[in-house]
């Protein structure tokens, strides 16, 4: 693990706020543990062991029934943690993968079977060195053939130059963690805007309204997350899905308590139909339909 590293928690409180039954935490990973599924030559960090018997834990202590578990970076395109996950938790999980453009169809139906839906296309330089877009593409007409979506994580500012690509693809898209907005810009400033008009005219275009603990500035109870996660669940509320993001990979300025994080839900998604659509209706559709 990288010196600077932080563990996930190790002792989450129990939510407050009642998950509706059938909940999915619809965005989290396992990392190794590396003495099993070592970490790819090609990570940019080296994360704590968080490996699946804890993700179930979690999972169940949290009161979810289900997870939807993401490739991340630090595993490459060695997707068989994150197979071995989905093989132990059946019908409970589904997954995310990465793929290198040349994978064959086969592959692919295999990892179908397994139970993944979609593949992540990861443009934050910190974690990833840059793919050529048409490789991006390639793997995206693959997928399309059998139902998948693709995963998109990027930061606000890069929105713009990407947004011709992100339209381009032949697949349901999700946006990672509401396309990380600068939240001590303002709902007005731009580069959200652009991101409400990107959903707003692209109506196959989801968004995770995920990881306040990433994106507050000024901590605390993350209230200036707030504004943009509800602006989200308001405007798009068939299109939205919630996750942990537990390990909770890269976080610097504090480790947050997951218990917490699911009492974030009702501040962003205010009602029981909203709730009901965020966390039950809208992962069971793109993932188990
Ligand atoms: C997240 C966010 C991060 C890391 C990764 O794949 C990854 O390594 O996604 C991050 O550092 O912002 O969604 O877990």
């Amino acid at each position: 693990m990288d010196p600077d590293y932080l563990p996930f928690h190790s002792s989450p409180s129990k939510p407050v706020f009642k998950l509706p039954v059938g909940a999915v935490d619809a965005h989290c990973h396992v990392f190794g543990p590396a003495a099993l599924f070592p970490y790819a030559h090609s990570r940019k960090y080296t994360p704590c062991d968080a490996g699946k018997e804890k993700l179930f834990a979690l999972r169940d202590h949290l009161g979810f029934t289900r997870n939807v578990i993401v490739q991340a970076t630090c595993h490459g395109s060695d997707n068989t943690a994150l197979l071995d996950a989905l093989a132990t938790a059946g019908e409970q999980a589904r997954g995310v993968a990465s793929v290198h453009h040349d994978i064959g169809m086969g592959e692919l139906r295999a990892m179908d079977q397994a139970g993944v839906r979609g593949v992540r296309f990861n443009f934050v330089k910190r974690l990833v060195d840059s793919t050529p877009r048409a490789s991006f593409l390639k793997i995206a007409q693959k997928i399309a053939t059998l139902g998948w979506h693709s995963v998109v994580y990027f930061e606000a500012q890069d929105l713009e130059e990407l947004a011709p690509f992100i339209t381009q693809l032949p697949t349901p898209v999700v946006v990672d963690h509401m396309g990380r907005p600068d939240v001590s810009k303002g709902l007005d400033h731009r580069d959200f805007q652009r991101f409400l008009t990107l959903l707003d005219d692209n109506d196959h275009i989801w968004t995770k309204v995920s990881c306040p603990e990433r994106l507050t500035v000024s901590g605390g109870d993350y209230a200036d997350v707030v504004p943009y996660a509800r602006t989200l669940v308001e405007h798009f509320p068939d299109r939205v899905l919630w996750g942990t993001d537990w390990p909770h990979p890269n976080m610097k300025s504090h480790m947050p308590d997951d218990g917490l994080l699911v009492d974030f839900i009702p501040r962003i998604a205010t009602d029981t139909a909203a709730q009901q659509a965020l966390l039950v209706d809208n992962p069971m559709a793109l993932y188990w339909a």
